[in-house]
């Protein structure tokens, strides 16, 4: 399949991330756990400045779907995705741009010069980060940034959509114009269950997204949160990879649903709707002398899979260059890929 033509569309909370190493004290003080991602409560509010006073803060482009769609392009020929967001008019939003544009990844924000532009603060402790998201201008994305011509030029040539689950914490109407576009055309919606709170709080949004979806990213935390809102009564990831699989379906597509569980470095777990059996996919154990930190491994997997599966890859095939993508992000400080590019398929 040639690039130029915007195959995959992503959608999600454009952030900025802003790390910090050895922060056992912000996790404290703060109380967040040390792998987590959660919404900002007025408490965590100073963390942002806090970290700034206090820490060394490098400043790298964020947003789950943001990166996996980065991710994406760094395997795929040039103009091959575009990702839609709502970012602020400030500088934070000039950084997200540069990092996108880098890439090869078209940037079709929506802009709300009234709200700062998305942050994220990513704390590590050893090879855990704990997210705390301040959505800030993310949160104002409006169905109507759909109908511009900007993103019309994109959807409208998708043949593969991928929603961010984090993007279900406020913009589920704007996810659901995305499903039924796809539905129409027949061309994949694929999401990812982003964080335990999704499944955990969103439960009414994701049951109504999951039926259009049929390929449904997830890790361990994130199946073992959707098993306990949806009183599955198992912690086998097997078995829960295998209910999320067999959940009601829209589409035609979505009959065919594939879920797909990363465990860490345990094997990926695949599961197919209809399936009695799941399937498993080895990774490659990484040094953890190689570890630099896990921020956006999952997104870059991810990215790493829709590049193969557009790529007109087999699935086994596809999560192999997810899991070498992951590898390569983990590499890496925060959510990016090596540059000089590499060969990843
Ligand atoms: C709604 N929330 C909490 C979020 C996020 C998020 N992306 C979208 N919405 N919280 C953290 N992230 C991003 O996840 C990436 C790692 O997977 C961070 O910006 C980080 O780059």
């Amino acid at each position: 399949m040639s690039g130029g033509n915007f195959e995959l569309v992503a959608i999600g909370n454009p952030l900025l991330d802003m790390q910090i190493r050895n922060g056992e004290a912000v996790l404290e003080k703060y109380n967040l756990k040390a792998n987590d991602a959660i919404l900002a409560e007025p408490q965590h509010l100073s963390i942002y400045q806090h970290i700034v006073d206090n820490y060394e803060v490098t400043y790298v482009a964020g947003g789950a779907a943001q990166n996996a769609a980065r991710c994406a392009q760094y395997a795929l020929p040039p103009n091959s995705t575009a990702y839609l967001g709502c970012v602020g008019s400030d500088d934070l939003a000039n950084q997200l741009r540069a990092a996108n544009d880098k890439e090869g990844l078209k940037s079709v924000y929506q802009v709300d010069s009234s709200t700062p532009t998305g942050s994220c603060a990513v704390v590590l402790t050893g090879h855990d980060r704990s997210l705390c998201t301040n959505l800030g201008a993310a949160e104002k994305f409006d169905k109507s940034h759909l109908e511009t011509a900007e993103a019309q030029q994109v959807i409208k040539k998708a043949k593969f959509f991928y929603m961010g689950g984090f993007f279900l914490t406020h913009g589920l109407e704007s996810a659901k114009v995305l499903a039924h576009e796809a539905k129409a055309r027949d061309v994949p919606f694929s999401m990812n269950l982003s964080a335990p709170f999704i499944p955990q709080f969103f439960k009414a949004q994701v049951d109504e997204i999951l039926p259009f979806s049929d390929l449904v990213f997830g890790n361990e935390s994130e199946a073992e949160a959707f098993a306990e809102s949806h009183n599955l009564g198992t912690k086998d990831l097997a078995t829960i990879a295998q209910a999320i699989a067999d959940f009601e379906s829209a589409t035609p597509r979505a009959e065919k649903r594939t879920v797909v569980i990363t465990h860490g470095a345990e094997p990926t777990i695949i599961a197919v709707k209809g399936n009695k059996e799941t399937q498993i996919h080895q990774t490659v154990k990484i040094n953890p002398s190689d570890i630099v930190d896990t921020n956006g491994a999952g997104d870059a997997f991810a990215g790493g899979v829709m590049a193969a599966l557009i790529m007109g890859k087999a699935l086994d095939q596809a999560i192999d260059v997810g899991h070498k993508l992951g590898r390569m992000c983990i590499g890496q400080v925060g959510p990016i890929l090596k540059f000089p590019k590499e060969q990843v398929m």
